[in-house]
């Protein structure tokens, strides 16, 4: 995985000089099954100090989430023994500016058994604390915690603009991972029920009573699951976090679904 630092637009007329994983923002998702061993190369192509913590795999941090200097790399090595929707993030400090300025990402590992789905689609909430045009975030709005902007997979309103494709009937899955790095995620979609949320290791509800349902996913800051629904009839079904002044921030976006 390569480091650099990039200018990208982050809402509609911003763009932001972003400390990147491969490029994006969120970094590239890996997916595994329990058992997985990963290997990962950080290469830090950057002009500052980096490095890596990936939740998704227990060992003692010291070495492999040790900052590299530009132009140097390290190897981190795990093995996936618990499923879930983990986050990985650059740990060196001040952590919350480098994870601001787009340091995140999710690795998913399956639960065992998890039954096949119409579409699946994953999402990544954070935040942007826009520093000037071109620049990084501003790391004083983050010590205050007055974001600009709560964004889903780094761009304010994307899928506003982009709707995400489902037809009435389908099971769709929605994987949301709350990559913060401060501010909690209600995850809601406007007319619809989940009748299947997952959450930090286990089901909050497996789908089974058909008299249960859910309206949100609470997420606290690097927490991760997955929720399930169908759509009843076509129509456009925005999704949102429920905590309202952040979907007005632009974490809000729309389920096309057709017939
Ligand atoms: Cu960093």
């Amino acid at each position: 995985m390569k480091v650099t630092e990039e200018e990208r637009d982050v809402a509609p007329g911003v763009t932001q000089k972003l400390w990147l994983f491969n490029g994006t923002a969120p970094g590239p998702t890996l997916r595994g099954k329990i058992g997985d061993k990963f290997k990962i190369t950080l290469v830090n192509d950057g002009s500052l100090g980096h490095s890596i913590d990936f939740h998704a795999g227990a060992l003692a941090p010291d070495q492999p989430m040790r900052t590299i200097n530009p132009g140097e790399s390290l190897t981190y090595s795990f093995t996936a023994t618990r499923a879930g929707i983990w986050m990985y993030h650059c740990s060196t400090m001040p952590m919350s500016q480098h994870i601001a300025n787009g340091m995140f990402g999710a690795v998913v590992i399956d639960p065992p058994g998890l039954a096949p789905v119409d579409k699946e689609y994953l999402l990544v909430q954070s935040e942007i604390y826009a520093g000037p045009q071109g620049g990084v975030a501003d790391l004083a709005k983050i010590q205050a915690e007055k974001p600009d902007a709560i964004v889903f997979n780094g761009y304010a309103n994307q899928y506003k603009f982009a709707p995400l494709p489902a037809k009435v009937g389908e099971r769709v899955r929605i994987w949301v991972l709350d990559a913060g790095p401060n501010r909690a995620s209600s995850f809601h979609v406007i007319g619809g029920q989940f009748d299947t949320t997952w959450s930090e290791g286990r089901f909050l509800l497996d789908g089974s009573d058909p008299t249960a349902g859910a309206q949100v996913l609470p997420l606290a800051p690097a927490q991760g699951g997955f929720v399930e629904l169908s759509f009843p009839e076509a129509g456009n079904y925005p999704f949102v976090s429920h905590s309202m002044v952040d979907a007005e921030r632009g974490a809000a976006g729309v389920i096309h679904v057709v017939k």
